[in-house]
């Protein structure tokens, strides 16, 4: 045997081992280049049959050969597994960009009140309105006194009102309704005012398929100089039509709330029977949608604003109420019962 000998052992093992483009297939190398069978394991058996004196050299050579070959197979097993590692979490990366953006069905989507709400808020902003929020908690002033309902006032039974431990007896309360929010907008700025106020309100009810303790209503007021009746006619009419479609007209009958007068219900054409008479509007062709009227000058002048200069007009409606119809929705109760198979319709 001779040093050139083992030096193109070297050279093959060492291309055997870069070759090998796998950890199984480095593995079988492995085998090859150092195992039993090997061509070093059998150059080392052949040490014997040389004379003593070339042995040491040629037994020196060997090993160093055995130790190169061994150390290419340790650095080539590190590079495949670091790529083999690579390989596998690019393969298992999670890419969270895919989930979110997969589909509406994997990100849930907005409930149909608010989808309501937003649309009808929508339509008053392209009729020039601003949208005003309020508390939901609220005193005794701003949800009845201001309104023309002074303590004791009748009027205050049409709302069964649930109140809040805090303060005075019966001093604070979950509003009954948006109008608090209009008393806080004519407080804060000087007309003219044309501003709806959604949100929710609460009532003490027992629930069934039309009536829920808490509900949304959303409320309308404009004051401003000359504004008359039929403004607040005008007013309903397009809001009517731009919700419900062109088809679908108001109308107004007489009524009485306590801050407004004269007062109003508007009924809008009944969107199942499209005004021939049908069960869900008793054969009338109209179905009651909420209430309006002239702002009463008492509620002026519980806010500092001149009923001798400033007209103006307020409505409100359920926003609850308004989905129902549009939607077909036989029962309030699906809004909170969180049904995934109802919420997902819309
Ligand atoms: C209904 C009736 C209505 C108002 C709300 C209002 C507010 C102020 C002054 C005058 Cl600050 N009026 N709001 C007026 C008439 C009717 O709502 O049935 N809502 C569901």
């Amino acid at each position: 045997m001779t040093l050139p000998d083992v030096q193109s052992l070297v050279e093959s093992g060492l291309g055997r081992i870069a070759a090998a483009s796998t950890l199984e297939d480095l593995a079988a190398a492995e085998v090859e280049v150092l195992g039993r069978r090997s061509a070093v394991v059998a150059a080392r058996g052949r040490l014997g049959q040389l004379a003593p004196e070339e042995r040491k050299e040629a037994g020196r050579a060997v090993n160093e050969a055995r130790e190169r070959l061994q150390a290419a197979v340790e650095a080539r097993r590190s590079e495949l597994e670091e790529a083999e590692r690579a390989r596998r979490v690019a393969a298992e990366r999670m890419d969270l960009t895919e989930v979110v953006t997969a589909g509406a069905s994997t990100r849930g989507h907005l409930h149909l009140v608010t989808q309501t709400r937003r649309e009808l808020e929508d339509i008053f902003v392209g009729m020039g309105y601003r949208v005003a929020e309020g508390p939901e908690v609220e005193s005794d002033w701003y949800n009845f006194e201001a309104l023309n309902m002074p303590p004791g006032h009748p009027a205050r039974s049409m709302w069964d009102t649930l109140y809040v431990k805090l303060g005075a007896a019966e001093s604070t309360l979950l509003r009954t309704h948006t109008s608090p929010v209009q008393i806080r907008v004519m407080e804060s700025q000087p007309p003219p005012i044309y501003v709806v106020m959604p949100g929710r309100c609460y009532r003490r009810d027992t629930p069934d398929a039309r009536h829920l303790p808490v509900f949304h209503q959303i409320e309308g007021l404009v004051v401003d100089r000359g504004i008359t009746f039929g403004d607040l006619a005008g007013t309903i009419e397009a809001f009517t039509g731009a919700y419900f479609g062109p088809g679908i007209h108001s109308r107004l009958r007489p009524s009485f709330f306590p801050f407004t007068e004269p007062s109003a219900e508007f009924e809008v054409t009944c969107i199942f029977c499209e005004g021939a008479g049908c069960r869900v509007c008793s054969q009338s062709g109209w179905i009651e949608l909420g209430g309006c009227g002239m702002v009463d000058p008492n509620v002026f002048a519980a806010v500092g604003v001149d009923a001798e200069e400033w007209q103006g007009f307020a409505f409100g409606f359920g926003i609850d109420r308004c989905a129902m119809m549009r939607h077909n929705v036989d029962d309030l109760r699906h809004f909170i019962t969180n049904d995934i198979r109802f919420l997902r319709q819309f």
